[in-house]
């Protein structure tokens, strides 16, 4: 056990985060109550500190990042989220963008010869969009670029398209598994709670509903991420039974590999009126997030809508991972008012921002399989070498 993590709990004046302190350091489960407790109560200090010996216990320095890109297939969607500025309605979807097959194909065959392991795609739920449009998509990518992973769709396009289809969660997750799926983005989770989820996505699939697919992929073999959006409406309670549904999950089925905190950002949407989390409050995200979800592997930093800034500190309060090159792909973010407006990072970019923050940057595959150790590659290197850029 680390001195410096004793020091930092003896420091501590109130002997309830003591304890919270210690069954953490002895790799105790921490209980919804506990949780709730360092929400209200534990300074950046103490959960910062916490987290971080959590990281490096798992992890060490090793922080991951992967190069990526993603496609939206459309921003046109039946829903009408209230923290969503990326999406038209059908009614007014000649505001918005479809794209066709061949389209989508292109924006693929546009990474011929690069070295991207990864394409994330999610958008909208189109009204006019079948299961057998993507199955049909899913095919052809895999038919140009069998290696390239395919990260794709939430369970709000899923259920959408499952229930269009008559298909049951464990049906059409079958489906397009065999069509060339292999996991599945965190996406559409925001806050589990009725009484929040009421407030901010109503129509869209529920907690359950949600869970529900996950777990259908899980049985597949397949794994997927979890998100949370956090800092609008919702309470300290909310953040925690949105964590501890998502424990239980993992605790059935091991299926999940990373935890991806959102910040909700607050540009051109309908909760604009409601203010942005300080950069306090999301580190303390962050950390205790690494505290709760004790059965999750990894916790990932989305720079694309933390700020890279700000991604580069969450480094120091338990993230391990950093998502990806990006290459300027996705615009759910600059459309929320992310400083990122053009997002993209070179792998000589990622890897100087993992380096800065003391941290050893390896590419790992979506999968978190090793590709390569760039703790020792000097940058220039990585800018002339066509494969490592
Ligand atoms: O579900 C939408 C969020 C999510 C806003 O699994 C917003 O590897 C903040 O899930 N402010 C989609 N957040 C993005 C997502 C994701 C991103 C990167 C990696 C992975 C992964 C998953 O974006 C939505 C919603 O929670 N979102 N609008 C907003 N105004
Ligand atoms: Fe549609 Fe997703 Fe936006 Fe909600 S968050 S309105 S489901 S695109």
């Amino acid at each position: 056990m680390s001195t410096n993590i004793q020091q930092v709990i003896a420091a501590e004046t109130n002997p309830a985060l003591r304890i919270i302190a210690e069954k953490i350091v002895n790799k105790q489960r921490i209980t919804p109550e506990d949780g709730l407790l360092l929400f209200e109560q534990a300074g950046l200090p103490l959960v910062g500190a916490l987290a971080n010996f959590v990281r490096e216990r798992l992890h060490g320095d090793t922080t991951y990042f992967n190069r990526n890109f993603h496609i939206e297939p459309t921003n046109v969607c039946v829903f009408a989220c209230s923290f969503c500025s990326y999406s038209r309605l059908y009614a007014h979807r000649e505001e918005g963008w479809e794209l066709t097959t061949d389209q989508m194909l292109n924006i693929v065959k546009s990474y011929d010869g690069k070295p991207v392991t990864e394409v994330h795609i999610v958008g909208g739920v189109h009204p006019k969009l079948t299961m057998e449009f993507f199955a049909d998509l899913l095919r052809k990518i895999k038919a140009h670029r069998p290696e390239l992973h395919i990260k794709g769709f939430t369970p709000v396009e899923l259920d959408y398209m499952f229930r269009k289809a008559k298909l049951t969660a464990d049906e059409g997750m079958k489906y397009l598994h065999e069509a060339g799926l292999d996991s599945l983005p965190g996406g559409g989770a925001e806050i589990f709670h009725p009484e929040v989820r009421e407030k901010i996505c109503a129509d869209k699939v529920d907690a359950e509903g949600w869970l529900a697919i996950h777990e259908a992929a899980h049985k597949l073999g397949m794994h997927s991420n979890a998100t949370m959006l956090y800092g609008h409406v919702e309470e300290f309670r909310h953040r925690i039974d949105h964590m501890e549904r998502l424990r239980q999950l993992q605790d059935k089925t091991g299926g999940f590999n990373t935890f991806i905190p959102l910040k909700f950002r607050n540009k051109e949407n309908d909760m604009s009126n409601v203010p942005e989390s300080s950069v306090i409050e999301d580190m303390r995200m962050y950390a205790i997030a690494r505290l709760y979800m004790d059965n999750f592997p990894h916790l990932k930093a989305y720079w694309p809508m933390l700020g890279r800034h700000n991604a580069q500190l969450t480094l120091s309060f338990g993230v391990n991972d950093i998502d990806g090159t990006i290459d300027d792909t996705t615009k759910i973010y600059s459309m929320a008012g992310s400083e990122e407006q053009t997002p993209t990072m070179t792998t000589a970019q990622l890897v100087t921002l993992i380096k800065q923050a003391k941290r050893k940057p390896i590419e790992r595959d979506t999968l978190y399989k090793i590709l390569h150790d760039y703790s020792e590659v000097d940058i220039e290197q990585i800018d002339v070498n066509p494969q490592m850029n």
